[in-house]
């Protein structure tokens, strides 16, 4: 028996240049490539937060589409939403999901209350599970929503308010932990500030610091083998949050003591939004050992605002994937599509497509970073454009001083000659394969 939300809609499945709207055209979880199935690399999620639980609302105007399940707020309407939430799964055949608490169970009138609604809806998800070729990506905490987080989590100026935090991190890690979930994400919307007229930076800081090992403590507590992520954005809800971008996590992670525990869930929008690209953040944190997971939505370049779309640029994705898999791919980690419909997108085979779309997009951007990798002019480049410090006296500069360097430089006196960066060059080659 089925809810019948997506009448008589069948699985996509791969079906090349003869795909229609809600078949797949470049994604083939199966085939083959660089040694592992399409799938393997990129790991898909589908975020129950905008897919399941948003109901088309935005600062102008309130909710857009019409669920049988909205408004929420009962374990019936909970229900009946995971029911339509495991339909789509089936009609895409994503190998993952993730969630929020808020977004799978009704909150209660206690915390208590609210704890009894998650674990009856984490059974209901473990008994789903149980048939199905389908994993939790990751599970994470709403703790920016309600209006108590109005102040921040872990860095409220409440200390009650960072106890309800620890408390609400705790069963959202042990229902991953049950789910078997691969990750826990931390992404601290209100742990920021909106006037620092009224903020100690400093002891804020200590306690997000104190919080995010006391995440670590226990994890390794309960035996939970997933990696911790926290998610950088640099500001929107707050109007400056802590948790910036990759740079600026990375000290953090340097300061607390966790950054051989802590890696990161880089979301394409929140780069953009810190001034970013999405493959400088991702270069980033692959440079510094930090690479986790991505949410791969597109902000719009127009609005300045976090809109969550689906991607659809191929040359974006496509540079995303190259630096994932210079870095040695995903690990644990996975393609979270964190994203939203437009509000005026109201069928539900509005939902099917956006997502057979931005698979499809991120397949064709995985194929051409292959095939990047595999004619190898970019590589090349970079060997050549480095090939002076593959010398041994370059090498012995490094392990020398201020003077010695000086002697030679004044003995040598012709300077150094510039090359050309050979950017057009590059680019024209990229352009082959995109
Ligand atoms: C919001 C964030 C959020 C996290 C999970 O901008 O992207 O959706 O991914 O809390
Ligand atoms: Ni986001
Ligand atoms: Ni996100």
């Amino acid at each position: 028996m089925t809810t019948g939300f997506f009448g008589d809609m069948s699985p996509a499945t791969f079906k090349g240049a003869e795909a229609g709207p809600f078949d797949f055209a470049h994604y083939n979880p199966d085939e083959q490539i660089m040694g592992k199935p399409m799938k393997d690399h990129l790991r898909f999620a589908l975020a129950y937060w905008h897919s399941l639980a948003w109901e088309g609302g935005d600062p102008f105007g309130g909710p857009t589409f019409d669920r049988p399940w909205f408004p929420h707020g009962t374990m019936e309407r909970a229900k009946l939403k995971a029911d339509v939430a495991f339909e789509l799964f089936d009609l895409l055949g994503q190998p993952y999901f993730c969630w929020h608490d808020a977004d799978i169970r009704p909150e209660g009138d206690s915390f208590a209350q609210s704890l009894r609604n998650f674990e009856e809806i984490i059974d209901y998800f473990e008994e789903k599970l149980e048939h199905r070729n389908l994993g939790l990506l990751w599970g994470t905490a709403n703790m920016f929503s309600h209006r108590r987080w109005m102040s921040g989590a872990s860095t409220n100026p409440d200390p009650d308010v960072f106890a309800y935090s620890a408390a609400t991190v705790k069963t959202c890690m042990d229902a991953t932990h049950r789910l078997n979930g691969e990750n826990y994400v931390l992404w601290g919307g209100r742990e920021g500030y909106e006037t620092l007229l009224n903020t100690d930076m400093s002891r804020e800081l200590d306690h997000m610091g104190r919080f995010l090992n006391m995440v670590v403590e226990y994890k390794h507590k309960i035996g939970f083998k997933g990696t911790i992520l926290v998610e950088p954005k640099p500001q929107e809800p707050s109007k400056h949050q802590y948790d910036y971008d990759a740079a600026t996590c990375y000290g953090f992670l340097q300061k607390y003591g966790l950054e051989k525990e802590v890696k990161l869930n880089l979301e394409q929008g929140h780069a953009i939004l810190a001034g970013h690209s999405f493959e400088h953040e991702i270069a980033t944190a692959a440079a510094l050992g930090v690479l986790g997971s991505i949410d791969m939505n597109r902000n719009d370049y127009q609005s300045g605002w976090d809109t969550d779309q689906f991607p659809n640029s191929v040359p974006e994705v496509a540079l995303a994937y190259y630096h994932i898999l210079k870095a040695g791919g995903l690990g644990t980690g996975g393609t979270n599509f964190d994203a939203k419909l437009r509000r005026q997108s109201l069928d539900p085979q509005d939902l099917v497509a956006a997502h057979v779309g931005a698979m499809d997009v991120c397949a064709r951007g995985l194929k051409a970073a292959v095939a990047l990798i595999e004619d190898g002019g970019l590589d090349d480049a970079l060997t050549a454009r480095y090939a002076g410090w593959d010398t041994p006296a370059a090498q012995a500069m490094l392990n020398s001083d201020f003077d010695a360097i000086f002697a030679d430089v004044v003995a040598q006196d012709a300077g150094p000659k510039p090359k050309s960066g050979r950017q057009e060059i590059l680019e024209n080659l990229v352009n082959k394969f995109v």
